[in-house]
């Protein structure tokens, strides 16, 4: 199901430390105590302390037992960023049942696929956001006898009501999670048909989550605006949310990376630090100079998840005013970022070092070989964080991990005096403002159409958003076809909206291999990508 690591390294990270054995929120109650009185999270409508946030996640941890959720079992967790998603998070950790983080933009498609995967115990989404009905979703979605559960006000038969989950007293957690549980199941954006699932312990998480704050020095002062979807590795764990909360500070929940929500969220809650994909970055650092908001209690702005231009980078701190940190990072594990002490071609020209010193990093050429010191290459990462294989996924894991446990990034970098240049990818996805869309998956929705003989999907370069994706597709005899009837289709069969084609290119024939495949190289350089 999971691979583990090999038994003499798993020895190696307890002995040195890396890996506690302890469940990463088994420290409530301590919180609760030292800092009872002090914010934790706060949205636009809740604000709750620490002795508040304890309280909540045990009586809700024990209504999920009630429903007779236990340790080792699963759950889709669909909520945007809310005090209820840290709640439903933090009751999970507690009681070492795992969430599978989504989006609030998955549709049946996702979500029924991965819930299946999973096989999940229970779907936890909003009533409503942004006008579409989850709750709906949910029952559409949930494997048989997995319980529905809402967070606001459900209006079907069967659902339960979070909060008439979290109305009883908290019993005493009797079977806590250890070390080698599961404990979030992140999402790969991965080139399959289906994402692939990547099962994160709670001690691999929670060393990267340590890791992490030392590496960004968050403390008790850290207030961090939550501003990407909650779900992602980047908000959730680079220090983030989990990491904040860890050092004592204030977690700021906004659901829209919005400027003005943005730096109206700063004004109001003197965030001092959050986290940004590039495309959000840039819009954060052109609107600033005409927001009458006060910015000044911003410290650092992490940037990562896509590539961007060293000179643009360099814009962004003098705009809003704060340091900028490069993040380079996956949910499959290594995170590499930028230290306030490098230096400016450091902190502009490179995406930064490894947070752990256990990271192994190797870059490989073409031939399967390491590259010369300074040299491109695929990077293969290994280490206390980077899980050996996807859950559930043995011919993937054939693919996209070496026999000795290296996991192949599909990324393409270059390493100079420790730190990462990332240069571009061998892996066929398309990155849309951070958010990775596998080709394949795309490839064989369109293909589904009558008038589709044959499609291939490739990124094209945009300057707002990075990469779009577009369709080519050879049509069958005397068929036509158009991007909305594309659009369409996806959206009939439940897939989230940001992985519409949003190009189509009709050709009379795919550029092929010599063996007469798809030749994705030749089909990006003939649409410009
Ligand atoms: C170029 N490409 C990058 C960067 C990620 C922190 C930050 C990001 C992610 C993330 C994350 C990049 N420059 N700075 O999980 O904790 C691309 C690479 C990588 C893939 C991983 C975190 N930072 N990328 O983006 O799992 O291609 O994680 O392999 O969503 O994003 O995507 P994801």
């Amino acid at each position: 199901m999971t691979t583990p690591w090999p038994d003499d390294t798993a020895r190696a990270y307890r002995a040195a430390g890396l890996w506690t054995g302890e469940a990463i929120a088994s420290g409530l109650p301590r919180w609760a105590e030292l800092r009872g009185d002090r914010v934790a999270v706060t949205d636009e409508e809740t604000t709750l302390t620490y002795g508040e946030l304890a309280g909540r996640a045990d009586r809700l941890a024990t209504g999920l037992r009630g429903l007779g959720l236990r340790r080792g079992d699963a759950v889709l967790l669909q909520l945007p960023n809310t005090v209820a998603f840290v709640e439903v998070l933090l009751a999970c950790l507690r009681i070492g049942v795992a969430p599978v983080l989504m989006l609030p933009a998955h549709r049946d498609h996702e979500m029924g696929a991965i819930g299946a995967h999973v096989g999940v115990r229970a779907v936890i989404v909003p009533d409503e956001w942004r006008g579409y009905d989850h709750e709906a979703l949910a029952h559409r979605v949930r494997p048989e006898g997995a319980s529905v559960i809402v967070a606001g006000r459900p209006h079907r038969a069967g659902s339960v009501a979070l909060d008439d989950l979290a109305a009883g007293p908290a019993a005493p957690i009797e079977d806590p999670p250890t070390g080698s549980d599961v404990a979030v199941y992140l999402l790969s954006g991965g080139t399959t048909a289906v994402p692939k699932v990547i099962a994160r312990t709670h001690d691999d998480y929670g060393y990267n989550v340590r890791r992490a704050v030392a590496a960004c020095g968050y403390t008790s002062g850290t207030v961090y605006l939550a501003a990407l979807p909650a779900g992602h590795n980047f908000p959730l764990a680079n220090p983030g949310i989990l990491g904040t909360l860890r050092a004592g500070g204030r977690v700021v929940m906004r659901s829209s990376p919005r400027p003005d929500v943005f730096f109206a969220a700063v004004e109001r809650e003197r965030v001092t630090d959050t986290a940004a994909v590039p495309a959000v970055a840039v819009r954060w650092a052109e609107a600033a100079s005409e927001s009458p908001y006060d910015l000044s209690s911003l410290r650092t702005v992490q940037v990562g998840g896509s590539m961007l231009a060293p000179e643009v980078i360099a814009a962004i701190g003098p705009a809003l005013g704060c340091a900028v940190q490069q993040v380079y990072g996956m949910a499959e594990g290594l995170v590499c970022l930028t230290r306030a002490d490098d230096s400016p071609a450091v902190r502009t020209g490179t995406q930064g070092r490894p947070i752990s010193p256990y990271d192994e990093l190797r870059v490989i050429g073409r031939d399967g070989r390491p590259v010369a010191p300074g040299e491109e290459g695929e990077l293969l990462v290994r280490g206390p964080y980077t899980p050996r294989g996807y859950f559930r996924a043995p011919e993937q894991n054939a693919v996209s991990f070496t026999a000795d446990g290296w996991f192949r990034s599909g990324d393409v970098v270059r390493i100079v005096d420790g730190s990462v240049v990332v240069c571009g990818r061998v892996k066929d996805l398309i990155n849309r403002s951070g958010e990775k869309i596998a080709a394949g998956e795309i490839e064989s929705l369109v293909q589904e159409l009558p008038a589709v003989a044959e499609a291939a999907v490739v990124a094209v370069p945009d300057p707002v958003v990075g990469e779009r994706v577009c369709a080519v597709v050879r049509l069958r005899p005397g068929h036509r076809l158009d991007l909305d009837e594309i659009r369409v289709h996806l959206g009939q069969r439940g897939v989230a909206s940001f992985k519409a084609p949003e190009r189509l290119v009709v050709v009379d024939d795919l550029p092929r291999t010599p063996v007469g495949k798809p030749d994705k190289a030749a089909i990006r350089a003939l649409v410009g990508g």
